[in-house]
Formats: structure tokens, sequence, C-alpha cells
């Protein structure tokens, strides 16, 4: 397998460290085991855990009102796999990339996926795009795509999602994660029930074109860019629609696209209870789709969204593999930085999760005792795991500090160098 930034370089930026890390192992050992927790056993699971990358993450993202492109920003897919490469290579949690159409088409998706195998890499989720217009579309998505009343324009909607099925056969994915900004800005504008009875005859469609080993995810989003009535705003309509669909149908939970404290773990339970949790899109907000870097708003939600993994998982064994994502928009970080640090931060909630004593917690909620069951959960919340993720990359080949080894290699100045901005072509997306 090829490496972007050198082993060597990796090696000896983690020798500076090394000595601090086992210290800290050690310590953190010896206080796990008075718990009865075997570190040995987190810091597998740690090197188990993955989360995807989106490919529209690595470019620069940015408002309505503007983009500040960063420097070095990769200009077509196959920059965007070099990017993605040295974040799986420095966190060794993040082997699959999630690629969007048509941003990330390529006439040769053969070597797209040639690439990726070389970095050790896989493609998750496709996902489709039917909330812009395309250069040289026939018919506009402007006032809807899945829902449009212009039954040609369903039609051509249709077609891209199942293009982008067949595209995601040739990269080997194994699912498709539909999200569309269809609604009304006005009461009346749309018939309700009309609009989502005209989604689920377009979405039959393109669930009888799905690989019998294929899934289909169902993203919902509260509101924007439809301001009055979404379409599929919430996870009702999204696990009604998944249901009504068939088994290959599962709801995608993307964290920001709910209401201000929403509860979202109860959300996932709901979800994993009925079968149909199919995946998330993990990132971070404070007032709606913020699309912030996982965890730097809300760590202790993405916690408790997690004890809901742990727990599904524990009742349903290995039949339960929700798919792992990131979705954010980085504004003002570098975002091979932040995508780094995300991953971190989600396979920091997924490790702390694995520490909650459920025979305990079990125990103090028979009891009726609220306080003890809250502590439970608290006491895995307030256990520093860093050790356990940095001990989990070093043992894979990854970095003990991602984000000082990524500054220290000087990536970012030679892709600024080998990259010089192209006019007019932007290399990412917001979404
Ligand atoms: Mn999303």
């Amino acid at each position: 397998m090829s490496t972007i930034i050198s082993g060597e370089r990796v090696a000896e930026h983690n020798a500076q460290l090394r000595a601090g890390l086992d210290a800290d192992y050690e310590a953190l050992g010896g206080m796990l085991a008075r718990r009865g927790i075997d570190i040995e056993h987190l810091t597998a699971a740690a090197q188990d855990f993955a989360v995807a990358v989106p490919s529209w993450g690595v470019g620069t993202g940015g408002t309505r009102f503007a983009r500040f492109p960063g420097r070095g920003e990769p200009r077509n897919v196959f920059e965007k796999m070099d990017d993605c490469a040295v974040i799986h290579q420095l966190t060794q949690a993040t082997p699959g990339v999630s690629l969007h159409f048509p941003w990330d088409r390529t006439d040769d998706p053969k070597a797209l996926r040639q690439q990726a195998e070389s970095h050790g890499l896989y493609f998750d989720a496709v996902n489709s795009n039917t909330f812009q217009d395309q250069p040289g579309q026939q018919h506009s998505y402007k006032y809807g795509s899945l829902t449009a009343q212009n039954a040609a324009t369903r039609a051509q909607a249709i077609q891209h999602n199942i293009d982008c099925i067949e595209l995601g056969r040739t990269l080997g994915s194994k699912a498709l994660t539909v999200w569309i900004g269809d609604g009304a800005n006005f009461p009346g504008q749309h018939n309700l029930r009309g609009a989502l009875e005209r989604y689920l005859s377009s979405m039959r469609e393109i669930y009888a074109a799905l690989p019998a080993d294929w899934l289909m995810f169902i993203e919902h989003k509260l509101f924007e860019p439809a301001f009055y009535a979404t379409t599929i705003a919430d996870w009702g309509t999204s696990f009604a629609c998944a249901q009504t669909l068939g088994e290959k149908a599962r709801c995608l939970v993307d964290l920001g696209h709910h209401a201000p404290n929403t509860n979202i773990e109860m959300i996932v339970a709901r979800l994993a209870q009925f079968g149909k949790l199919g995946g998330f899109h993990f990132n971070d907000s404070k007032y709606g789709d913020d699309d912030l870097d996982s965890g730097s708003i809300n760590p202790f939600q993405l916690f408790l969204v997690f004890n809901e993994l742990a727990d599904a998982a524990q009742r349903d064994g290995a039949a339960f593999k929700p798919a792992y994502m990131l979705d954010q928009s980085h504004n003002v970080t570098d975002p091979i930085e932040s995508l780094m640090s995300s991953a971190v931060e989600v396979q920091r909630a997924f490790v702390q999760a694995q520490m909650v004593d459920r025979v305990a917690l079990r125990v103090h909620q028979e009891a009726n005792d609220a306080l003890q069951s809250a502590q439970t959960l608290k006491q895995a919340y307030r256990t520093d795991v860093s050790a356990i993720l940095a001990m989990a990359r070093v043992r894979s080949g990854g970095a003990i500090d991602p984000v000082g080894c990524y500054r220290a290699s000087g990536y970012r100045a030679q892709a600024a160098e080998a990259r010089p901005a192209k006019a007019g072509v932007s290399g990412s997306g917001i979404v």
C-alpha cells in the first residue's frame, strides 16, 4: 500500500511522543482495571472503528454569503482522494470515502477505484444531487426534483439516482444516500400529501434499481432550502417512507438536521428498535444545519448517541451495522485537520460508550435511581480516553498526534504548489 506522507516521517514524529503516550496509557490502564475494564479490549475496539469521510469535505466550505478558499484545495476527485488518503494514513480511522455526484463524476471510474485501493481506501455510500441544477440540464429543480409537479423533471431526477447507483457499483459502493431539498416556501404552494405521494412514487423506481446487496439511505432535514414545509423534514416521515419502500430502505440521521434541543439519541433508539437505522452524517451545530466539526459544540450529545448505539449493538449483535459518515463544512480551518480531529472525536464517543457499565446501569434503572443512572453514564463520559485512541492509531500505523504530524509534514504547502487555483473551479460543495 502506498502512503502520501512517508512512513519514516510519521515514525519520527511518533518517536518524540512515544514515551509520554506509554506512561499515559499505563496510568489509564491501571485506573480502568480498578473499574473492571480491560484497556486492551477498548484499544482493539478503537482500532476496528471506522467513519467515512465525505469527498466534499476536503475542500473549503462556505455559507450562502461567501466562500473563502484555502491554499492547495483539491481541484478534482483524484486530488480529493489524495487528501482523504492523508486523513486515513494519520488517523487510521477513515478507510471509507463517500462520493457526491455529479461533483465527483469521472470518465475513468476504474482508475479512481485503483487509486483508492492503492491507499487502502474504499467507497462508502454514494450521494445523489438533485438540489441544484447542473450545466446543460434539461429540466430545472427550482420547484422540486423527486416531488416535482412536472413528470419529465421527476423522471430526470430518478434517472440521476439510477446513474449514481451504476457509478457506485463500478466503484464498489454498497449504498445510495438520497437527500432532496424539495418542499414549499409558502402555505398552499404544495399539496402536502400530494408532494409526498410523488416522492414515494419516484423513490419506488429508484429502489427497484438497487442491486440485491445495496441499501438506500433516506436523509431527512428540518428545513432549508424549503422554509415552510420540507417534504422529508423529520425522522417520522423518513421512517414511514423507509417502511413503505421495503427492507433495503433505511433512515439516515444527520445530527444537524433537527430543531435545536431535539433529543436525537431518542430518535436513534427508535430507529434502531424498529430495524430502520441506516446510518449517520456526523457534525455539530449550535443553531441549525451548521455543519460544524463533530463534537465541537456538544460532545455529550455525541456520546449519548453512541450510548444508544452500544445498547443496540448489545441487543442485536453483528446484524446491527449502521453506516458512519462525517458531513461537515470547513469554513475557517484546514479541511484535512478538521476531518482528522472530527474522526477522532467520533471515535472517542464510540470508545466512551463501550465503557458504560451496562449491568450497573440496568440495576440503577430498575431501582428507579435516577441519580446513579445518570452518574453511570457520566463516569464513562468524563473518562479521558485520548491515550487509548492514540495507542490504537500508532498500533495501526497512524500518528500519535495526527494534526501535529500533518503540520510537520508540510503537506499543505506542497499541495499549494502542486495545485494552483483554477478560475471557476471549486473543489468543494456546500451541503
Ligand atoms: Mn448530511
